[in-house]
């Protein structure tokens, strides 16, 4: 008895695991990295976020602190060109390599310079306005 409820169970998780879709390798989904209440004590949602160059990130925020998704400069040692839009009000090199802008509960922006990230490199993020919500940026190879 127990034995066919073991089999019986192993073939609903295999059941379970197989209709779970297979995200194919070569198509790479649309990120979206949220931050919801309470945010500048538990970070963003999900802290690990996966991309490549020139990939789409969207930033939403559903906190009512309002929040950024930047690349933390100093911990990554490494900044980015001076001459993208959002370095006016960094000091010479000290311009992240890619930024977004500051926003609101309900709000979504795009993540900006992806363009400009490394290969197989990682990047450190934060938020400007909370340094201790931190995250990590992988680029795929
Ligand atoms: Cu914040």
């Amino acid at each position: 008895m127990t034995r066919r409820l073991t089999i019986l169970s192993l073939t609903c998780v295999m059941l379970f695991l197989m209709s779970v879709p297979t995200p194919a390798e070569t198509t790479v989904p649309a990120n979206v990295v949220t931050t919801g209440p309470g945010a500048q004590f538990y970070g963003y949602v999900a802290p690990a976020v996966v991309t490549e160059k020139g990939g789409a990130i969207t930033y939403v925020n559903l906190d009512i602190a309002r929040h950024d998704f930047v690349q933390d400069v100093e911990t990554d040692g490494i900044a980015g060109s001076q001459k993208k839009p959002w370095c006016k009000s960094y000091k010479k090199g000290t311009c992240p390599i890619f930024w977004s802008p500051t926003i609101g509960i309900g709000q979504q922006t795009e993540v900006q310079g992806l363009e400009s990230v490394k290969p197989g490199k990682t990047y450190s993020f934060l938020c400007t306005l909370h340094p201790g919500m931190k995250g990590t940026l992988v680029v795929r190879p």
